[in-house]
């Protein structure tokens, strides 16, 4: 999974770039990618139980985005990430005497500005396509129905909303893919908040931006990515205290995964062992064959079945074999729905 960080110059990107990746973004407009590790308290459980000799995290990779600015062609812009699965929208509130701000500060108005960027850049994207069909429908038989689903996305751009707000079905949702409109994907707004507001957990247009989020049902994150970049570098017993200090009960790395995994549909299963603790990403309601060849497509492929355990059964039990014993194990098929947290063992035939 991709997720592209855009923004305002000087919001704090390539500072929630680094904090998500460790990675310290360079300087200079060259995009940059980073994996991201997606922290899961479960794995640290199942580590204790099973002292693998190697651990594999969820990842996520990250990509650092040039300042966004008005009157660029979003489009241009954003072409070359255009196989981003979502986007961080990072909005600058953190207020300060050294870092010039790009237009004040003004989260709501930033992300309004940015939101009628990337709305216009799909209208003419938009408009492009229409020709071109306009030119084919003669010949292409196809033609017509692709027209329908365009004016489908007409009607919404027309209204000044995203397309994220078009309902479609499965067909629909993939031929509108291969256009790689904007708005249609999947956007996780994060304001940047300096330590003072991080403690009062107030700053400018506060209300406006929260309204307007709501409205169109994107999610909003809190981070104060300069800060929680200066608790990593704590050791464990001063970071805890820091954080409590500021009532933060979680990294900006698990709020920011834990959105995208809400907000994408997105869920863990585990596979363990002594030789190996690993996480792996699936969309929500996956069937054990199909989650079966994200580990390997032989596996997929002669899949035969799934043993699974449930986490919280796991945890009753102690171990595996525990949970096998007092009948917390579960013989399952092809068709099983994988569900988040599921311990699995594939059994297959190749
Ligand atoms: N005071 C303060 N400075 C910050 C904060 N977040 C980022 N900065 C600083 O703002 C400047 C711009 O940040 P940067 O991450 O490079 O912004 P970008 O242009 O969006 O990538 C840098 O000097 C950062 O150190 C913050 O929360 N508080
Ligand atoms: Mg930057």
């Amino acid at each position: 999974m991709k997720i592209g960080i855009i923004g305002r110059p000087q919001a704090g990107k390539s500072t929630l770039f680094q904090l998500l990746t460790n990675h310290h973004a360079g300087f200079g407009n060259k995009i940059q990618v980073a994996v991201g590790k997606v922290p899961d308290p479960r794995i640290e459980t199942l580590i204790e139980l099973h002292n693998p000799r190697k651990v594999t995290y969820a990842a996520i990779d990250f990509l650092d985005l040039p300042g966004f600015l008005p009157g660029q062609n979003a489009n241009g812009f954003l072409q070359s990430v255009s196989d981003v699965d979502a986007l961080v929208l990072v909005v600058r509130a953190f207020e300060s005497d050294t870092v010039a701000s790009y237009n004040g500060i003004q989260p709501y108005a930033d992300f309004n500005d940015i939101q009628q960027e990337l709305l216009v850049a799909d209208w003419s994207l938009l408009e492009t396509r229409l020709e071109r069909i306009a030119k084919q429908r003669m010949k292409n038989p196809q033609a017509a129905e692709e027209l329908g689903l365009l004016e489908k996305c007409q009607a919404v751009l027309e209204q000044d909303l995203p397309l994220r707000q078009l309902e479609l079905d499965e067909e629909e949702e993939k031929s509108l893919r291969t256009y790689d409109f904007l708005t249609r994907k999947p956007l996780i707004v994060a304001v940047n908040l300096d330590e003072e507001q991080m403690r009062s957990g107030s700053y400018p247009q506060k209300e406006e931006l929260e309204a307007e989020l709501s409205r169109l049902d994107l999610p909003l994150i809190t981070v104060s990515a300069q800060i929680e970049n200066e608790i990593n570098e704590l050791d464990e017993e001063d970071a805890r205290l820091f954080m409590e200090e500021l009532g933060l009960s979680d990294t900006g790395i698990s709020r920011l995964a834990r959105t995208v995994y809400q907000h994408l549909g997105l869920m863990s299963f585990f596979t363990v062992g002594e030789k190996e603790v690993r996480a792996w990403t699936i969309k929500t309601g996956t069937r054990a064959q199909q989650a079966a060849g994200k580990i390997h497509s032989d596996i997929e492929r002669g899949f035969i079945r799934a043993e699974v355990i449930s986490y919280e059964d796991l945890l009753v039990c102690g171990n595996v074999q525990a949970a096998k014993e007092k009948g917390r194990f579960r013989l399952e098929g092809k068709d099983y729905i994988v569900q988040d947290g599921d311990i699995v063992t594939f059994r297959f035939n190749v």
